[in-house]
């Protein structure tokens, strides 16, 4: 049996790509490093098969001690301080976990003499293209980070590779663009306009503030990207991949994606105020991935677009907030 191991198993990829793996007949190992936070508790009802161990990307010894007791056939990093508006307010955390955290998890894997056998996964972002040099971006496009968070992925991303180069490991990096679903957390944009339309859906509230609704971003359904996640570590050779859909739609467009799922009379105006409190000291004003070379080399293509992951996104956020259970 394939053994799998996640960092950040308890955040929105991590649940998709747990439920991946399971249905491929992994058996999956996941890093935790809170007890007490409600995901947890979802997560271990969802999926009572997958071990658990607490440890932190900040500290090296937990990782070690776990990849050397494991010994993964694959292992993913997903962990991370992954909110940008939040990176901002804790910069030196962020490079820590963000960053730093990939580099313990390479050197713990060469210090378990796992360097030909383990296979390992970089979750990178399009926030590293930041201020965007070109458009739409590719795997050539240069970098250009507007946030403590797009930094850290960066140093992420090119230890990943340099780990790769230095010393022959499968090391695979995601460029992986937005995306969004039911475990998506509710500090990000999609996921706080859909629970809050449902809300007004609901009759619970009238209004809701959000920061700046011009950037665009090229949104995708999270479900969709753990394939590709997954299929990168199936290969041969690693190599790095950007995973998009090549469609970018602004804040504003979302918000009237879901107005209009939830089946809702009125205008964005109507039902958002603006909070400048919410614009962040540096802005990504617009992203766009061009995802031919994993189309082209893996056969991967997103299934669901836009107006499609907006539903799923509100209807599930209906039945929540209608049992009080959103969170
Ligand atoms: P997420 O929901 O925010 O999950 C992040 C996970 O990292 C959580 O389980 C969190 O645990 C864990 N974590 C935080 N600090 C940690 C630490 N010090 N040690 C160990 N684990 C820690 O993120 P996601 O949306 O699933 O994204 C998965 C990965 O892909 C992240 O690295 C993210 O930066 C990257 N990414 C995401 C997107 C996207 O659009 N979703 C796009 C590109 C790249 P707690 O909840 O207990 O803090
Ligand atoms: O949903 P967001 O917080 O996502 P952002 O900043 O694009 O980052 C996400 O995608 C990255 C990939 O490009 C990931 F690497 C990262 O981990 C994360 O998953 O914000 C999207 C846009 C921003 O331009 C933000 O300024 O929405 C704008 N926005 C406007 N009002 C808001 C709000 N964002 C949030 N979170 N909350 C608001 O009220």
């Amino acid at each position: 049996m394939q053994k799998a191991l996640i960092t950040g198993i308890t955040g929105q990829d991590g649940h998709h790509l747990t439920e991946l793996l399971l249905s491929k007949g992994y058996e999956v190992f996941g890093l935790i490093n809170g007890q007490h936070n409600s995901s947890l508790a979802r997560f271990t009802q969802l999926f009572p098969e997958v071990t658990l161990a607490p440890g932190d990307l900040t500290d090296f010894s937990s990782l070690s001690n776990l990849i050397n007791k494991v010994r993964p056939d694959e292992i993913y990093n997903l962990g991370a301080i992954s909110f940008v508006g939040l990176s901002f307010m804790q910069p030196e955390l962020t490079a820590n976990v963000t960053g730093l955290g990939a580099l313990r998890l390479l050197e713990a894997i060469r210090n378990a003499d796992l360097t030909k056998k383990c296979k390992f996964y970089q979750a990178s972002s399009s926030e590293m293209f930041g201020k965007v040099r070109e458009t739409p971006q590719n795997e050539k496009t240069p970098f250009y980070p507007r946030s403590p968070y797009g930094v850290a992925k960066t140093f992420a991303h090119y230890t990943t590779i340099n780990y790769r180069e230095s010393y022959g490991m499968h090391a695979s990096t995601g460029i992986l663009f937005n995306h969004e679903g039911e475990f998506r957390g509710h500090e990000f944009v999609t996921r706080k306009i859909t629970s809050n339309i449902a809300k007004i859906k609901l009759g619970q509230i009238e209004k809701f503030s959000l920061g700046d609704l011009t950037p665009k971003r090229d949104w995708g359904y999270a479900r969709d990207y753990v394939e590709a996640m997954w299929l990168m570590l199936q290969q041969d050779k690693p190599d790095d991949f950007v995973v998009a859909t090549g469609v970018s739609n602004s804040v504003f467009r979302f918000v009237e994606l879901a107005i209009e799922a939830a089946d809702l009379k009125g205008t964005v105006e109507d039902f958002v105020n603006f909070d400048k409190e919410l614009i962040r000291p540096a802005e990504v004003d617009t992203l766009i991935g061009d995802a031919s070379k994993i189309k082209q080399d893996l056969g991967w293509e997103p299934k669901v677009q836009l107006k499609e992951l907006v539903k799923i996104m509100v209807e599930n956020d209906l039945i929540l907030e209608s049992k009080g259970s959103n969170h």
